[in-house]
């Protein structure tokens, strides 16, 4: 899917500002439904649980409304008009003058809507969208299900279950840690294109001596005048799982009126072609390279009919070859996080003056990569990281897949569809980006209690992401601290990615033993023939908790935590990155093993150093990110 640029053909009204709310129930609106009355007034985008007061928003749990006006100015006519949603989270139902227009799963990825004779230009119609926040069994990422789970002991001063189900509020349960933030969390824009529109491009590069080579798609949609030449049908997913009641009548365009022009930084033409589907060669082309080498970018300016998109993109590959990761055939070392979309007010909410810090943190700790646990994160941040150089791993909101030990999750949940379906729409969205370098199926299942079954779940959503993805680009999903003698499917995985937590939750406090059961488990993966990386590592530091002898939660444990461990990855070859958790303080759920949110951050959640950042910003200046292994 495009995202919504601006051009001499394409107009974007951005709808972002104050709009009207009022918090619903677990009621599910209809197909018709009018704004409610006595709506308050709450931020676009951003979350909705800290922009107020008061804990019935912050832990609300079902459906709220959001409504305002829009108006479609009368130059507009003779124009597609398109409303898009970059995120509602997690689920949406927007209504236009009140009925149902569209429907979307999925609280991370955008979708759209065709509302040319719905909001035709020169009118002005009444926008409601309906959010839920609700998680359980059936979404991504993972709530647990039953609201009074909490409670239950044989202690009788804890309520029984029973009792608890008489007086409890029903409240979400997350099989995650991070705070469940809801609500429109990135732009609404209502954008224009010619009737004859540009629906998708997909760029393919690949390199062949000094010269850049690019497979290229486009897929047009609108009236069509002839049928000719198709050859576009790759990543079409979206197409329907935007849910669009409107339709856009979609069609692959006819070859001879698409025309490709590719244009390096300067603006200079260096290939052209026409037809729908093609191959382009860029005599001795510039080749993006993560920071603080050159992440050159060229774009490709597409035009069909009236209609123009410029997408930009970047010439360099990316392959595992035995125990390496290569960037355009150089051995690549990940220096980096995982992050969160997370702050304060916002919530989960866009925030891009935010997203620029960080980049410049990024580049001041001399980092070259994050994951983006644990779900998509808004285009914008992708866009800065083309530009900025810094390699990313895109994540699903898979989180939390797991039952405990006595149920199967992958037998007793229905999760599988919906799974393909984010894995689709995520693919489909980032698909151009070279910063992506690796697609992660979601973040620590449970792969040890039923390992046939995870083998079975995850091996074959591995091979189905694979097709889905243009560029072929290498698949893992992150796997938790377990067995993983008796886990099978980690170790099928291009990079296996682990999550570890020795010395903090598990022989805590002790270094000595932590290195010790590393070890043990570095020797297993050596034998794999695989390229290994850390995606999680950590310990809490409050920030100003300090000790001479380092003690948990102090800032000189996280440290010396980490000093311990990253001598233990540098003697061994087949490792290929750590990503420490987290780049931030970030907010979750209360709770007896929280300090007011997670406190693994290198930063705080107002982005103030701590000890580990210093300490970090002198190693992965000394590590290169090329051939350090
Ligand atoms: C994990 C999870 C991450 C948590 C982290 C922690 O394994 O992947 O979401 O925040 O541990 O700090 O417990």
């Amino acid at each position: 899917m495009l995202y919504p640029r601006e051009n001499e053909t394409r107009a974007v009204l951005d709808l972002s500002g104050i709009w009207n709310f009022k918090l619903g129930d677990e009621s599910e609106p209809g197909e018709v439904l009018a704004c409610p009355e006595d709506m308050e007034l709450m931020a676009v985008p951003a979350s909705y649980n800290d922009q107020k007061d008061d804990p019935a928003y912050h832990n609300h749990y079902g459906w709220a409304y959001y409504c305002r006006t829009v108006s479609v100015p009368a130059c507009y006519q003779g124009q597609r008009l398109v409303l898009r949603f970059d995120a509602v989270t997690h689920q949406a139902r927007v209504y236009i003058n009140g009925k149902l227009a569209a429907e979307h799963r999925g609280g991370f990825l955008p979708f759209e809507v065709e509302v040319t004779d719905l909001i035709p230009a020169g009118s002005s119609a009444e926008l409601l969208v309906a959010v839920d926040n609700r998680v359980n069994h059936s979404t991504l990422p993972v709530g647990n299900e039953g609201a009074v789970a909490f409670f239950g002991s044989d202690n009788p001063g804890v309520p029984s279950v029973e009792a608890a189900k008489l007086w409890a509020k029903p409240q979400n349960m997350p099989n995650f840690d991070f705070f469940n933030y809801a609500g429109i969390n990135r732009p609404v824009r209502l954008y224009t294109t010619p009737k004859q529109y540009i629906r998708d491009i997909t760029l393919i590069p690949g390199i062949d001596g000094s010269d850049g080579v690019v497979r290229y798609q486009v897929v047009t949609g609108g009236e069509v005048r002839s049928e000719a030449g198709t050859g576009a049908d790759v990543n079409t997913g979206a197409e329907t799982d935007t849910g669009s009641r409107a339709g856009t009548g979609a069609k692959t365009g006819c070859t001879a009126d698409v025309r490709i022009e590719i244009r390096d930084a300067q603006g200079s033409v260096v290939a052209t072609a026409t037809g729908a589907s093609g191959e382009l060669r860029i005599p001795d082309a510039k080749l993006w390279w993560p920071y603080p080498d050159t992440p050159y970018l060229y774009t490709a300016s597409v035009t069909y009919g009236e209609d123009r998109y410029e997408q930009t993109f970047g010439i360099r590959t990316v392959k595992v070859d035995g125990t390496r990761f290569l960037i355009n055939g150089r051995p690549f070392y990940f220096k980096g996080f995982g992050k969160h979309e997370d702050s304060a007010f916002h919530g989960r909410g866009l925030d891009v003056c935010l997203g620029v810090k960080d980049m410049s943190l990024i580049h001041w700790l001399n980092a070259n990569s994050f994951r983006t646990s644990h779900y998509p994160y808004a285009e914008e941040l992708y866009d800065l990281c083309d530009r900025e150089g810094i390699v990313v791993i895109d994540e699903t909101p898979a989180v939390g897949i797991g039952a405990g030990e006595h149920q199967d999750p992958y037998k007793t949940f229905h999760i599988r569809e919906h799974h393909e379906q984010v894995l689709r729409e995520m693919i489909d969205r980032d698909k151009n980006h070279p910063c992506v370098v690796m697609w992660s199926m979601g973040n620590e299942p449970d792969t040890e209690h039923f390992p046939q079954s995870a083998y079975d779940y995850w091996h074959s959503l591995y091979e189905y992401t694979h097709t889905l993805d243009p560029q072929d680009r290498p698949v893992t999903f992150v796997c938790c601290q377990n067995n993983y003698e008796k886990d099978l499917v980690t170790r099928t995985m291009d990079v296996v990615c682990i999550n570890r937590y020795y010395g903090w939750y598990n022989l805590s406090g002790n270094l000595d033993a932590a290195c010790y059961g590393l070890n043990q488990e570095l020797d297993f993966w050596e034998k794999q023939n695989k390229p290994v990386m850390i995606t999680e590592y950590g310990a809490d530091a409050v920030a100003g908790i300090h000790e001479t002898v380092p003690e948990m939660f102090s800032e000189e444990y996280q440290v010396e935590y980490y000093a311990r461990q990253n001598a233990e990855f540098d003697r061994r070859d087949f490792f290929i990155g750590e990503q420490v958790w987290n780049f931030a303080d970030f907010a979750t759920v209360q709770g007896c093993m929280r300090v007011n949110g997670n406190k693994k951050g290198l930063f705080t959640r107002e982005r103030r150093p701590k000890l580990a950042a210093h300490y970090f910003k002198k190693r992965w200046g000394e590590v290169p990110n090329f051939d350090y292994k």
